[in-house]
């Protein structure tokens, strides 16, 4: 439920008056696009707001004064701001508990999907943004070898990590958003093909069908890959 930028000059219509509890920051397909799919999953009331990474819009002083990192994802909350796609998608899902984004009933269940989204975010996210993002780019030896390091991890997911026919098994979670980006990125790169990663391309193709993904893809202005 992503409403449009909302700025209230002189109204006194209750109904326009009210403002979105959240506020996404996210950057088109970039790593944020995880936080943002579980915000649209959730149904949750929010306002997406896009920074523009190539212009270098997230080390601007007012961005700066939100998350002093300089890294999209942030969600301004009624509480404060959280950054960090893993704190991000556990915080919706817990929030909107009707939505079953996560096994919220189980402190155990729910550590396993954070884990599985910790190895996303700790290991796959750096090894393949050092492979494909890096400035300068890498080329020759440097970019294979990244790579190579990059194709280790995504295995490791493929063999291990990833239940099926869902990230964590037989329930859709917030984990399955997060994975979408980087299989994305991977299938974008023209190296996850569907020969070595059948799980992960089948996976990437449920996920893209989803209508939340949908809208989210139309949201941030980008193509299903
Ligand atoms: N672990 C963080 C990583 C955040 C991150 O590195 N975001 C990237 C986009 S994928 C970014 O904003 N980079 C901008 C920059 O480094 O200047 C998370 O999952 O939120």
């Amino acid at each position: 439920m992503n409403r449009p930028v909302t700025e209230i000059v002189c109204s006194d219509d209750p109904a326009i008056l009210e403002t979105p509890m959240l506020k996404l920051y996210y950057s088109p397909g970039a790593c944020a696009m995880a936080s943002h799919i579980a915000l649209e999953e959730a149904g949750a009331d929010y306002e997406a707001v896009k920074i523009d990474l190539k212009k270098g819009e997230q080390k601007t002083p007012e961005y700066l004064a939100i998350n002093p990192a300089g890294v999209t994802p942030a969600l301004v909350t009624d509480e404060g701001v959280l950054t960090d796609n893993l704190v991000i998608m556990g915080y919706v899902a817990q929030t909107h508990p009707e939505a079953k984004l996560a096994d919220t009933d189980s402190a155990f269940r729910f550590g396993q999907m954070q884990a599985f989204n910790a190895f996303l975010g700790s290991s796959l996210h750096p090894a393949i943004g050092r492979a494909l993002f890096s400035k300068p780019p890498l080329e020759g030896e440097a970019k294979d070898q990244a790579l190579e390091n990059a194709l280790v991890k995504y295995r490791l997911v493929e063999d291990h990590l990833f239940k099926g026919p869902w990230a964590m098994g037989e329930a859709y979670t917030v984990a399955d958003g997060y994975l979408s980006v980087f299989s994305r990125w991977g299938r974008q790169a023209g190296f996850l093909d569907t020969g070595r990663f059948p799980k992960l391309n089948a996976h990437l193709d449920r996920v893209q069908q989803r209508d939340a993904v949908k809208r989210v893809l139309e949201q941030e202005g980008i193509e299903a890959v």
